[in-house]
């Protein structure tokens, strides 16, 4: 009976050491667009990333945005700064004045405090991008609204197309249109799969038209990270060995 207890008991901390193992793969990590911007770092490797894509097609072959410096028009009190394209549309920025600035190149609107702003060119589509850097399952929760909604002509006002998807086109998670001053509230995409250096691409594209196009936009992704199956099955045979190691050395030990 004795010798059962304990060869009870070590087998039974190899298991929760196997376990201990296995959860510690699973931490999750929280990435969010607008409190990570940075208007410091954009490359391949950036957790988020600034890009853009002449035309629209989504082929995830989506250039960084290269410059940054202040957001295109004139703004007061204060111009945020963005990623653009030599100054240009499309841009992407988070206003971090400190306080609201309102548009004054043309029909006023207001990019708010500390938000998230994307805007088309003409004929292309801004990209905000995500990198995964682990094998993870992933909650996407996003949102994008309208904030100019102005409506003078000639110019159209015509809204944004506005998409989500993993690395491209040929893994859309979803999409939608927006009409002019409209928004499509918050949005979740649950039980995403990524592997390390999959991304999740949020574009914008400006329909016929891109003028009162500004959006403001928000993301939040959660993932989970999940062990490789080479991982997982090391760790169990690791403490299946050990379990037995133990069981042996108790079965010498005793009487
Ligand atoms: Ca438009
Ligand atoms: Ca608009």
């Amino acid at each position: 009976m004795h010798l059962r207890i304990r060869e009870l008991s070590r087998i039974s901390a190899a298991v929760v050491m196997h376990f201990a193992l296995a959860s510690s793969c699973f931490a999750a990590d929280v990435y969010d667009a607008t409190t990570d911007f940075s208007g410091t770092t954009n490359t391949n490797s950036s957790a988020w990333s600034y890009r853009y894509r002449a035309g629209t097609t989504r082929d995830g072959n989506y250039p960084l945005l290269p410059n940054f410096g202040p957001a295109v028009g004139s703004w007061t009190p204060t111009s945020p700064n963005a990623w653009t394209l030599g100054g240009d549309n499309p841009e992407v920025g988070v206003n971090g004045t400190g306080s609201a600035a309102t548009f004054t190149a043309g029909p006023s609107f207001v990019w708010p405090s500390g938000a998230m702003l994307m805007h088309p060119g003409q004929n292309s589509m801004a990209v905000v991008s995500w990198l995964s850097s682990s094998a993870a399952i992933a909650t996407i929760q996003f949102s994008f609204l309208d904030l100019d909604n102005n409506a003078v002509e000639p110019y159209l006002s015509d809204g944004i197309d506005w998409y989500v998807e993993r690395n491209s086109g040929g893994f859309t998670l979803a999409s939608g249109t927006i009409a002019n001053g409209g928004g499509t509230g918050i949005l979740i995409i649950s039980d995403v799969s990524v592997s390390p250096g999959d991304r999740i691409n949020f574009l914008i594209a400006p329909k016929s038209a891109y003028n009162y196009d500004s959006t403001q936009f928000n993301a939040t992704i959660t993932a989970t990270s999940v062990p490789e199956p080479s991982t997982h099955l090391l760790a169990t045979l690791a403490a299946l060995t050990l379990a037995v190691m133990r069981r042996r050395q108790g079965q010498t030990a005793l009487p």
